[in-house]
Formats: structure tokens, sequence, C-alpha cells
């Protein structure tokens, strides 16, 4: 009597076993077909860096930033691009999330009180910067805002529609333009926000990126 009874439940047990397995298996491959990947994209640093308003382009060091130079002309501002390659980026990737991340360093003067919000651009100014590109040359204006006061540490934005759209349109980098609401309050003072760029001009680490989550088909 005992073995009859014991040999529907080991039956049973195994059964349940065997399913349990199954579904193990079945799950383990689906997470690995689907686990998110992340890639990081540093800001060209041969490419990005400033513009200011009187035309003059700046891509390699010397104090990238956003604001004006009232102190040294009143109504002199600057805005800072990014720009980021694209090819990196496989092909089929299904992308969930892009997000634009720049570290802020330091300030000068009041940039955000007297400046307002640091906003965003989509532009194309193709593979060089040049004078034009300061306020021309615009894909979207004002895509968000990025920072509304100054913490010093790294900013985010998401900007997903903004690269979807350059793959599709063929371009094969990302660039951005930071400005702040105001270029000028024409108070005779700089309100400068200092920020890193891709050379890491500033030695402050935390260079700008684009971080890119993925999966794979
Ligand atoms: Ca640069
Ligand atoms: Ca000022």
């Amino acid at each position: 009597m005992r073995q009859g009874g014991t040999r529907p439940t080991a039956l049973l047990i195994a059964l349940v076993l065997s399913v349990l397995l199954a579904a193990c298996g079945s799950a383990d491959t689906t997470a690995r077909q689907q686990v998110p990947r992340l890639l990081v994209i540093e800001s060209d640093g041969a490419r990005d860096g400033f513009i200011r308003s009187d035309g003059f382009v700046r891509v390699v060091g010397s104090g990238p930033g956003v604001g004006d130079l009232d102190d040294a002309r009143p109504g002199l501002s600057l805005r800072m691009f990014y720009s980021f390659p694209l090819f990196e980026i496989p092909p089929d990737a299904v992308i969930s999330s892009i997000t634009l991340r720049v570290y802020q360093v330091a300030t000068v003067g009041q940039p955000y009180a007297d400046l307002g919000d640091l906003l965003v651009d989509h532009v194309d100014p193709g593979n060089a910067l040049g004078p034009d590109d300061y306020e021309e040359n615009t894909l979207t204006q004002n895509v968000g805002t990025l920072a509304r006061q100054f913490t010093p540490r790294i900013a985010s934005l998401s900007v997903d529609a903004c690269v979807l759209r350059d793959l599709d349109e063929g371009r094969t980098r990302s660039w951005f333009r930071l400005r702040f609401s105001r270029d000028t309050n024409l108070d005779d003072r700089d309100d400068v926000l200092i920020v890193n760029d891709g050379e890491n001009s500033l030695r402050a680490g935390n260079v700008p990126v684009l971080e890119v989550i993925y999966v794979r088909p």
C-alpha cells in the first residue's frame, strides 16, 4: 500500500519540477534577449565649444560656458554647443531612452537669477561650428529645460525624439545648443554658467554625455 501510494506522488513531483525547469529555461532565454544595454556617448571635444553673439567661435578649451559677458561688453553673450557621434548605436537597436547629461561646474555672477532657465535647442551645424550657429540651423527650438538653478552636479534632459530624428534623417551626429531664456540682462556684470566640455578642459571630470538605453531584437 505504501509503495502504491508513493508512486503517484513521486510522479507528480517530477512533473512539477519539469514544468518549473521548463519555465525557468524560457524566462532565462527571454531575459537574455531583452536585457537593456547602456551606451554612453561622450561629446566630441574637437567639435563642441561655445559661440559668442559677436560671432567668435571657440571649440578647444578656454572656459566653456553659457551666459553674458556684460562686464566685458554690454550685450555680449555666449551659448554652449555639444556634439555626439551616433555611429556606436546599433542599427537594429530598439531604443527605450536617450538622456543628455551635462555637469554644471561653477558660476560667475548669477546666471539663473538674471537670465532665467537653462534651455536646450536641437540644432544641425553640420560637421563643425560656425558663427551662424549661434542662432541658426535650428531643428527644434527649446527641446526642454536642462536646469532652473545652479547645483554643482549633473543636469539631465530626455532627448529621445531629437536623436531618433537625427537617425531617421541620416545625420551621423546629434548637436545640442545650451542657452538661457535671456541671453543678457545688460547689467554691466558677467553672468555665466561654467559647464564642462568633451575634452574635459576644466579638469572637472563628468564630461557631457548622451546615455542611450536600448535592447537588441
Ligand atoms: Ca571642445
Ligand atoms: Ca549680466
